[in-house]
């Protein structure tokens, strides 16, 4: 029987380049080899409050952009959380699992409470759970994710074995897969950072849909080393998260990249960086500018047909899970 990956993106604004070189671009390559479940974790955005109207359009952009980056194989089924009731049932179970101390120790959770001291919810502490949930729902063998989830899958991991050593095999132990080069892309304006969605100012990331002059001003404001070496190294975090985004988008190894911009300026690496990554986004905002012509048709048709595949693979665990419970 052929593996199965799920994986999942929040809702919560623009797609950026660590979005697309982290996540979806291991899924394009691996949409041919395995059976997909490609979720809009919108239950999860709602875990900083979100506008309606926003949440509704950024669902809609997130369902075009997986079709406009290529994830259309006849295997990949994409869809809302928030249409299969079945998450958010066994994140409630998979809670009953669940230590506090756990919870407490995930990096992710104690940064968006710094981040939103005055809406610092329960759904942000239970977040992982949920998370778990989504991905053990659907018995997935691999979860590819950026560096930033690689606790959260170590934690799901943690949950399907304690269940499992308790009621008997149900779940499948998920294995974390990051991207050999970019799991984790930091921020244009703060190499110490990754790259985020929800940043303060929009130098800080390339979004996927940003036009090409946007994406020029971006690259040649972003913040440099000391030193004018094209270089990387430990103590050149800014220069070598750029060496990193030029290698992964042009096919070029960082050492190759070195050699070719040595005894050369800033200026034109960061002009021919950004002529690269002009030219990989291209196609994407084209295809996604396209889609979002008809948005309605697209979440009808993508979206239902979705949910209907994810339905019935969800039920199925989730009703095992409930017989071992005894609540069936
Ligand atoms: P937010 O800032 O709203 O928390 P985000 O930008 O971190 O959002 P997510 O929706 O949480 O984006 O993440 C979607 C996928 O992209 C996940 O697999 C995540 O690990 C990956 N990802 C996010 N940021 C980066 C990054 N800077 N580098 C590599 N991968 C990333
Ligand atoms: N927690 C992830 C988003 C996410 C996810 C998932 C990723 C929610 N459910 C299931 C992989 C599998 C994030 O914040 N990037």
């Amino acid at each position: 029987m052929q593996q199965r990956i799920l994986s999942g993106i929040q809702p919560s604004g623009a797609l950026h380049l660590g979005n697309y070189i982290g996540a979806l671009r291991q899924w394009l390559d691996l949409q041919h080899s395995y059976q997909c479940y490609f979720c809009i974790v919108d239950y999860h955005a709602m875990t900083v409050r979100q506008n309606p109207d926003d949440l509704l359009h950024n669902i809609y952009a997130l369902a075009a952009l997986y079709r406009a980056v290529g994830l259309t194989a006849k295997n990949v089924v994409v869809f809302k959380q928030s249409d299969v009731s079945a998450h958010t049932e066994l994140a409630w179970i998979l809670s009953t699992f669940t230590y506090m101390g756990e919870l407490e120790r995930m990096t992710q959770y104690k940064d968006k409470v710094k981040q939103h001291k005055k809406n610092n919810n329960v759904g942000l502490f239970t977040y992982p759970v949920l998370m778990a949930a989504d991905i053990l729902l659907y018995q997935a063998n691999l979860v590819p994710v950026g560096e930033d989830q690689k606790q959260h899958i170590e934690l799901t991991r943690q949950l399907a074995e304690r269940f499992n050593t308790i009621y008997g095999e149900v779940f499948t132990l998920p294995e974390y897969f990051a991207a050999p080069q970019g799991a984790r892309i930091m921020s244009l304006d703060d190499p110490t950072k990754k790259m985020s969605k929800s940043a303060t100012t929009e130098w800080g990331y390339i979004a996927l849909t940003d036009n090409p002059d946007v994406i020029m001003k971006k690259i040649k404001k972003a913040v440099t080393d000391s030193g004018s070496e094209i270089r990387a190294g430990k103590n050149k975090p800014a220069i070598t998260n750029l060496l990193t985004i030029y290698s992964v988008l042009s096919g070029k190894s960082v050492t190759d990249l070195e050699q070719l911009y040595l005894g050369q300026g800033y200026g034109k690496f960061k002009t021919d960086l950004g002529e690269v990554i002009i030219t990989s986004l291209e196609p994407i905002r084209s295809a996604y500018n396209e889609l979002m012509e008809d948005p309605e048709q697209l979440i009808q048709s993508l979206l239902a047909d979705g949910a209907n595949r994810a339905r019935v693979l969800g039920d199925v665990t989730l009703t095992q899970v409930k017989t071992k419970l005894g609540v069936l």
